[in-house]
């Protein structure tokens, strides 16, 4: 399986192609559009959140909601479209480079003044475009019963200090709470902190915790390094615009632990069926999943469009001048979180047809019923 995306933040519309995808897998519409309403929510979302109302349009790969096995293709229209593919458009050409944007490493690299032709594209915008991906991915790890969530750590500087310990847990709370908060404590302070910088002019990143459960052991493969589930599950959260950094289990804190104290010791219930009493791994061993909950943290740098612009440099002229501001947003984790849970449904379903084929539904749930039978029988 794999995915294309095209579109420009002010472009006529987003575009998905997801290809390799199985046949025989009902798919719903309004499962699409109520994530990319979570995308669009969350405290500190700016003005263009407002103009937009995100609604995916299926072109084809499916018929009667169900697909074909043919490459999907989905739509998400453009509310604020500026951009003219075939003429003059209405977008001021822009020359001052914005800190913390790929405006002047993009520049750069392209050979452009006009940093308009390089911020459209790499707006996170496009992470539209992904979630109606991983939400087809979703709608079809659902039908294996394995669940994709996720909560808000922290918002600035404030760190939550509770934990969850299991999905439902995770869907019983964050996604009763605006904020994407696991206690009222948490969702006053969140709110809080993105009011106080909303006043302040200034902006806020964060971190978010993303969690799938529960994942069969045996996805992913220590045979390659491109071919583990940690490795694929780092690059797809990382690649969300605004990452700057992602853990899996205990991450960086495991570092600084002494191993006779922090690996997951192995057991055996009386069933016969095997579990670990803590999760450090993050339900990954040796880049294969081990039958715990997938748990990753996200870091998100603050939006980097302040309304107090910043001081930069004029790539024409190279003089000073002030960063040019549209619009931004004051904080965007939550939407980051929901991107993430798409990003990692879209890894663990590539995970698994890699492993259960991928031709169609029926074919796929024959394999995955032997394995788990195997599993269950023969090994434990
Ligand atoms: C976004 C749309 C963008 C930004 C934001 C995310 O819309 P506009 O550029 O018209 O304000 O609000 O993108 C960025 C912060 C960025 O740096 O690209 C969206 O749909 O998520």
């Amino acid at each position: 399986m794999r995915f294309l995306t095209a579109g420009e933040s002010h472009g006529k519309a987003l575009v998905a192609i997801l290809e390799g995808f199985p046949k025989g897998v009902k798919i719903e519409e309004s499962l699409v559009n109520s994530e990319l309403k979570r995308r669009m929510s969350g405290p500190g979302r700016g003005k263009r959140m407002a103009i937009e109302s995100d609604r995916v349009e299926f072109l084809s790969g499916l018929r009667n909601k169900v697909t074909l096995g043919s490459p999907i293709a989905m739509l998400v229209k453009n509310k604020d479209s500026q951009i003219n593919p075939q003429g003059k458009d209405r977008i001021k050409e822009k020359n001052i480079v914005r800190p913390a944007h790929a405006d002047l490493a993009g520049a750069l690299k392209y050979g452009e003044k006009d940093i308009n032709n390089i911020l459209e594209r790499a707006s996170a915008r496009e992470t539209a475009a992904r979630v109606c991906v991983g939400s087809v991915c979703k709608q079809f790890l659902s039908l294996f019963e394995v669940r994709v969530a996720s909560y808000i750590k922290q918002i600035g500087s404030y760190r939550s200090e509770k934990a969850a310990k299991d999905i439902d847990f995770i869907l019983a709370k964050a996604r009763q709470s605006a904020v994407g908060a696991i206690s009222e404590k948490d969702e006053k302070e969140m709110l809080a902190r993105v009011a106080e910088a909303k006043k302040e002019k200034d902006t806020l990143g964060g971190v978010v915790e993303v969690w799938a459960q529960p994942v069969l052991p045996g996805l992913g493969s220590f045979m390659h390094f491109d071919r583990r589930l940690d490795s694929k599950i780092a690059a797809y959260l990382m690649s969300i615009p605004a990452v700057k950094g992602v853990e899996l289990g205990a991450g960086f804190s495991y570092a600084g632990q002494k191993g006779s104290q922090s690996h997951d010791s192995i057991h055996c219930s009386v069933r016969g069926s095997f579990y670990r009493k803590s999760n450090n791994a993050g339900g990954i061993d040796g880049g294969v999943s081990n039958g715990e909950p997938i748990v990753a943290r996200v870091a998100m740098k603050p939006i980097a469009t302040l309304a107090n612009p910043l001081n930069s440099v004029n790539l024409k002229s190279k003089k000073k001048g002030k960063a040019p501001v549209v619009r931004s947003d004051t904080s965007a984790v939550y939407a980051c979180s929901v991107v993430a849970e798409n990003m990692l449904a879209i890894a663990i379903t590539e995970a698994f047809l890699d492993k259960f084929g991928s031709d169609s539904f029926s074919e796929i749930k024959r394999n995955y019923i032997s394995y788990v039978r195997f599993i269950s029988k023969t090994m434990g």
